[in-house]
């Protein structure tokens, strides 16, 4: 009697499988895009090169993000206020129109997703979709609705969730963005996300990585943009520029971070 309760006590618990269900999938739309900026000290973003310090990041100090993590590379919080004293100060009302009119619809994506509060093993894309956003009332863009998938996304196998939070990098995308009349690709290194899900099947979180100053002046000479602007903004891209993503030495790329809204969404099935 006694050996057979020991058994009962013993025997192995069931294995909990939390990486056997590769066909649930969660998927968010970015809403709402806005460069995350700093105050004092404290900025939002993510430690790119995964060093603390001035010396870390081609002369640049690092910030410390509001939950007191340290070495955040955002560099692009640091022009925001000289651009925001130009015509570049529009820039975030171009890019939420470019949302809401399907030019810019950026998602991530849960893969192997089975618990939105905690998940031992997910896989995270990042991509960019196709179609028509239907806008409600509110002037935001309907949560569930369908996309079409492109070929431009890229992914980062087993991450998790800790109570809600998912966070991944090594992202490495090129992401087409038609704004200002202007087809570019965004090419992104180093590429991170932190998503917070929410209840409703959204989320709010934090994208970024390091872009190429060549891509962004590109937009700036080719497009209507003032002159004068254009030259400013030059200047202080190249004062900015923190990142040596190919490593030869020459600090052309700019860290920088993006906080994000997202309402749940979907896409077709090839
Ligand atoms: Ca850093
Ligand atoms: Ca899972
Ligand atoms: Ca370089």
């Amino acid at each position: 009697m006694i050996g057979l309760l020991l058994m009962a006590c013993t025997a192995p618990e069931p294995e909990v499988a939390v990486c056997d269900n590769p066909d649930d999938t969660r998927v968010g739309l970015m809403t709402t895009i806005t460069v995350a900026r700093f105050d004092g000290e404290i900025a939002d973003g993510f430690d790119l090169d995964d060093k603390v310090g001035d010396s870390s990041n081609c002369g640049m100090g690092d910030w410390t993000s509001p939950e007191g993590v340290e070495g955040i590379d955002n560099a692009f919080a640091r022009l925001m206020p000289a651009l925001e004293s130009t015509e570049a100060a529009a820039l975030e009302s171009i890019l939420q129109e470019a949302i809401n009119n399907g030019l810019v619809l950026l998602t991530y994506e849960l893969s192997s997703y089975d618990d939105p509060v905690d998940d031992a093993c997910v896989d995270v894309g990042i991509g960019a979709a196709e179609g028509i956003p239907v806008i409600g009332g509110d002037g935001a863009i309907l949560s569930g609705q369908t996309y079409d998938r492109t070929d431009q996304e890229s992914w980062v196998a087993d991450a998790d969730i800790v109570d809600g939070r998912v966070e991944a990098n090594g992202f490495d995308l090129a992401i087409p963005i038609q704004i200002l009349d202007a087809d570019i690709v965004l090419d992104i290194a180093q590429g991170a996300i932190r998503i917070d899900l929410d209840e409703d099947g959204g989320a709010e979180g934090l994208v970024g990585g390091a872009v190429p100053i060549d891509v962004i002046l590109n937009v700036l000479y080719e497009e209507n943009v003032d002159d004068s602007v254009a030259e400013a903004v030059d200047s202080l891209l190249h004062l900015a520029a923190d990142m040596d993503v190919d490593g030869d030495g020459e600090c052309r790329d700019i860290s920088l971070a993006l906080e994000f809204d997202a309402t749940s969404a979907f896409y077709f099935e090839d």
